[in-house]
């Protein structure tokens, strides 16, 4: 059971005046907020022990190295990886498709195909367009349906012997649609396709389970989950990423440099040169432990009340239509209000203190689809209440008749 009030204790700038009213943040899907727990480990970082990592033969190396390295291995815990260094540290979800992206230029041929849903964010379909004008392959689409769900036959009729590769999110960021992502991975491996899932929109949500799971790639930011931004995780299955090609040259990712040769470093390190966001990964560490001593299932369990709650709610408001009815969905509720455009109601619902997300979300070809230029969009966390549900639906009210 999740007890709000004392979590909303945690959060320090839930106690912010927007306007002159208290805010109300439910822009989640943006980036989530940081608690108190968070903060105080990047605080401690560079209060005490800030260093660079792998390097140094010093305390404050080993110390923030150890720590480190210590992140790293609860994120394999929470994602249930086999190996740690199957858990590669990057600055993102983006971060982690482009690396994919790139090391499948030499994986694929001009017979192949590559199959993307039509529910993607634009990460994870501009590195797949861009490595398919390398290679020659072609991209392919699963589409959805009305309600914003993947249409599966169509999706096996795709399938064929020159898939191969699959990529899906696991929650639609737009529409809030939870994937049927164990059926899409089972169905792509029959055919022998490896498949990526986008978890940027889930883990806030879920705990995944890659290895139940058995997908090859699965990519996640912290800053969805209560983390920092500039740090998130791309999980490969250890046989993956010994076949994928190194992204970037540079420090750390080596075995021995000469200027005839360089041989690189094994997992994980192979995939992150450079000095790593040693604050970020400590902190995204430190998010995930704060996540986990909530729960997931408490987590899912008050979020489809909050949704629920909100859904019946708005749906009473006339004129206003809600984009993505999935039967399975996320607490993410997509709406536009006839004849207004959405970036006016985000615009009168802030001058109210409400964070909302307003235009196409990075997700333009969903937006398309229903014949829209975007959509005002509340993403509900698991320290939003339903009073601010309540002020949500009063301001859109309010909005719409001086808009009207
Ligand atoms: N969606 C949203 O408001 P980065 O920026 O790399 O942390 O995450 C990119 C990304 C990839 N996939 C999905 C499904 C996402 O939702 C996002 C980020 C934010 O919906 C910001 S555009």
């Amino acid at each position: 059971m999740i007890n709000v009030n004392k979590i909303r204790e945690d959060f320090p700038i839930l106690n912010r005046m927007i306007n002159g009213k208290p805010l109300i943040y439910f822009d989640n899907a943006a980036t989530s907020q940081t608690p108190r727990q968070v903060i105080d480990v990047i605080v401690d970082y560079y209060t005490n022990y800030n260093a660079n990592i792998h390097r140094g033969v010093h305390t404050l190396s080993q110390e923030a190295t150890d720590l480190y390295e210590q992140a790293r291995a609860k994120i394999q815990k929470h994602f249930n990886a086999k190996h740690s260094h199957e858990i590669i540290l990057t600055s993102g979800t983006t971060h982690g498709i482009n690396l994919v992206a790139n090391g499948f230029s030499s994986l694929l041929n001009s017979n192949d195909e590559v199959l993307v849903s039509a529910l993607e964010h634009h990460s994870n379909i501009v590195p797949w367009q861009m490595l398919c004008e390398r290679t020659g392959a072609t991209l392919k689409v699963i589409p959805m349906n009305e309600k914003g769900e993947l249409i599966m036959s169509d999706y096996n009729d795709l399938l064929s012997k020159n898939t191969k590769l699959v990529f899906v999110n696991h929650i639609s960021n737009a529409l809030g649609t939870i994937n049927p992502i164990a059926e899409i991975i089972s169905k792509a491996h029959a055919v022998g396709a490896a498949v990526l899932v986008d978890g940027a929109q889930s883990c806030p949500h879920v705990q995944p389970d890659v290895q139940a799971l058995d997908v090859d790639f699965y990519v996640a930011s912290a800053h969805k989950m209560c983390g920092p931004t500039g740090v998130g995780l791309l999980y490969g299955k250890e046989e993956w990423l010994n076949k994928l090609p190194p992204y970037q040259g540079g420090g750390e990712m080596i075995d021995e440099v000469t200027f005839e040769q360089t041989t690189y470093a094994g997992l994980p390190h192979k995939f992150e040169a450079g000095t790593p966001n040693i604050c970020g990964g400590i902190a995204f560490g430190a998010a995930v432990d704060y996540m986990n001593a909530i729960g997931f299932d408490a987590i899912a369990t008050y979020e489809h009340e909050l949704l629920e709650y909100a859904t019946n709610a708005l749906s009473e408001i006339e004129g206003l239509r809600i984009y993505g009815t999935a039967k399975e969905k996320t607490s993410v509720i997509s709406f536009n209000i006839e004849g207004i455009h959405p970036y006016d109601i985000g615009t009168i619902l802030d001058k109210m203190g409400i964070a909302v997300r307003t235009g196409h979300h990075c997700a333009q070809p969903i937006m398309d689809f229903f014949k829209i230029p975007g959509t005002v969009r509340a993403s509900f966390a698991f320290y939003n209440t339903k009073a601010e549900i309540d002020a949500l639906v009063n301001g859109v009210n309010k909005a719409k008749m001086m808009l009207s």
